[in-house]
């Protein structure tokens, strides 16, 4: 029997990230993957690589959502990069209409093509829809200081600050990301449930940020809940991919290297 782990997400044109990289995590942690697609994502080599950002038609993305839980049982499911407010309704409505076991909400907020005022009418409709549905929750530093409301996340308390703060919003599970931005040698993440905190470090892989590793996090995070992990497993798997799958990146054309997801088999 293979497990289903579903992805609701935008398309990002390089492969870099996105339900690309949804996808071919799904894949290598060996679960059958089923995506949605909320926006597409085109950078512009022409102009520096600017975010070229086209949402999806919230009844496009409805009838998506309608064909994958019609055709499958899906109980775990990621969401990504939702974009407008339009498709935070309409997502927030199939998530209440169904019952999924997970949620596991990579709280992409904005992304560079879109006008900066956007950022926080996206920021509070997430909150207030999105976010207390979600079992998990998986914000970078960037993320964690607009959700928790704190100007500097420099030290692991700060993590676990930040983590507690965004856990009043309604998730069950926080996974605050250190990432290369945060001070020190070490790649570091604090999750929460409410009562435990635990730490995950290992070693940064250089000091430059990657493509797609907050996506591939996320998405191995989900399609290890898909096979009946218990959340502190599923993100200590998903760290060790990540951290292979740096350490593998792809070079590109593009500023930033992206995450191979393949150089995990463990
Ligand atoms: O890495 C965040 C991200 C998520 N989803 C889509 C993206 C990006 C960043 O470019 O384009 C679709």
């Amino acid at each position: 029997m293979v497990n289903l782990a579903y992805v609701i997400a935008g398309s990002e044109a390089t492969g870099g990230a996105g339900v690309q990289t949804d996808l071919k995590t799904f894949q290598q942690r060996g679960v059958y993957g089923v995506a949605t697609v909320t926006c597409i994502v085109s950078f512009d080599p022409k102009n520096s690589w600017a975010h070229r950002f086209v949402p999806v038609e919230p009844q496009v993305i409805a009838d998506q959502i309608e064909a994958a839980t019609a055709t499958h049982d899906l109980d775990v499911v990621k969401v990504g990069m939702l974009g407008t407010q339009g498709t935070i309704d309409v997502v927030s409505k199939a998530l209440h209409e169904r019952e999924f076991r997970h949620v596991v909400l990579d709280p992409v907020l904005i992304c560079k093509g879109q006008e900066a005022g956007a950022a926080l009418d996206i920021d509070n409709a997430l909150r207030e829809h999105i976010l207390p549905l979600s079992t998990v929750i998986t914000p970078n530093l960037f993320e964690a200081k607009t959700l928790s409301g704190m100007d500097s996340i420099e030290t692991v308390e700060d993590l676990t600050e930040a983590a507690r703060r965004i856990r009043e919003l309604g998730p069950r599970y926080v996974l605050v990301k250190g990432g290369v931005e945060f001070p020190g040698d070490d790649a570091i993440d604090v999750l929460y449930d409410g009562e435990q905190t635990h730490t995950f470090s290992v070693p940064k892989v250089g000091n430059e940020r990657v493509s797609g590793a907050g996506c591939t996090l996320a998405a191995a995070v989900t399609a290890e809940l898909a096979k009946g992990a218990q959340v502190r497993d599923a993100v200590a798997t998903a760290k060790a991919m990540v951290t292979a799958g740096i350490e593998g990146r792809v070079s590109a054309h593009t500023p930033f290297d992206t995450v191979w997801q393949g150089a995990y088999t463990g």
